[in-house]
């Protein structure tokens, strides 16, 4: 853990040519890499100056596991608990299943957490939820970074995964987020965590992971250019305009 958050200081604090600090993209390996990625990055940035989006079907933010301080249930909680992220900075989506339960509801709530679970998704659709995580991301500190656990999104799409959750979030909803949060935020890093290549024999998962990380590259670059129109599309992939 030490040495990751070492590493994750070292590569974040690198000016590029523009003058802003290199970003981060780590790809994992489970969700205990968040605590060294997010704790890192706030030593960069200074602690409470970094929010964090947290994409996952669970809210991993377990007190205290079988003994342990730290496992890929628990990340969220050692942030909190050192002071890295404020409660208030913490935004999480695709939460479903059996948990978080009433008492970690209430945990969250008492942290100023702001959390979208699939019970509001299938509430309200997801085009007014994704405008509203897009606009909370926006009102915060002004660096971002993103946590994204793959096992939020629906296991048809990420089975390879070690603890999957039916009634996830599907690719369509997923990329077109991924790439404006990356486009309109000012993201200084990003994760992908918790996928298990072995545990589902099969190529989806890899390739929707993939895409993840390729949608975020594309945002960044996106917002590099000054393209921060939501709603562009590359002309030519569109039949809109044609004469
Ligand atoms: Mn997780």
């Amino acid at each position: 853990m030490p040495a990751i958050r070492e590493f994750i200081r070292q590569v974040a604090a690198v000016k590029r040519k523009d003058g802003k600090n290199v970003i981060p993209i780590i790809i994992g390996g489970d969700h205990s890499l968040m605590y060294s990625d997010v704790a890192g990055l706030a030593d960069v940035y200074g602690k409470g100056n970094v929010g964090v989006i947290h994409f996952d079907a669970h809210y991993d933010a377990t007190k205290n596991l079988f003994g342990h301080m730290i496992s890929h249930g628990q990340p969220v909680y050692r942030l909190i608990e050192e002071g890295h992220v404020p409660g208030k900075n913490f935004i999480q989506v695709g939460l479903r299943g059996y948990y978080p339960n009433k008492e970690s509801f209430e945990w969250m709530r008492k942290q100023g957490f702001r959390y979208h679970t699939m019970a509001e998704v299938e509430k309200r659709g997801w085009k007014g939820v994704m405008e509203d995580i897009i606009r909370e991301a926006k009102d915060g500190p002004e660096h971002l970074f993103i946590s994204f656990d793959i096992d939020v999104m629906d296991p048809a799409y990420m089975p390879a995964t070690g603890t999957p959750e039916p009634n996830g979030l599907t690719p369509r909803e997923t990329f077109p987020l991924i790439r404006r949060l990356c486009a309109e935020s000012n993201v200084v890093g990003f994760e992908l965590v918790e996928l298990l290549p072995y545990r589902v024999s099969g190529y989806e998962t890899v390739l929707n992971s993939e895409r993840i990380v390729r949608e975020c590259l594309v945002g960044i670059t996106l917002r590099k250019k000054g393209i921060t129109d939501k709603s562009y599309f590359a002309p030519l992939t569109v039949d809109d305009d044609r004469e």
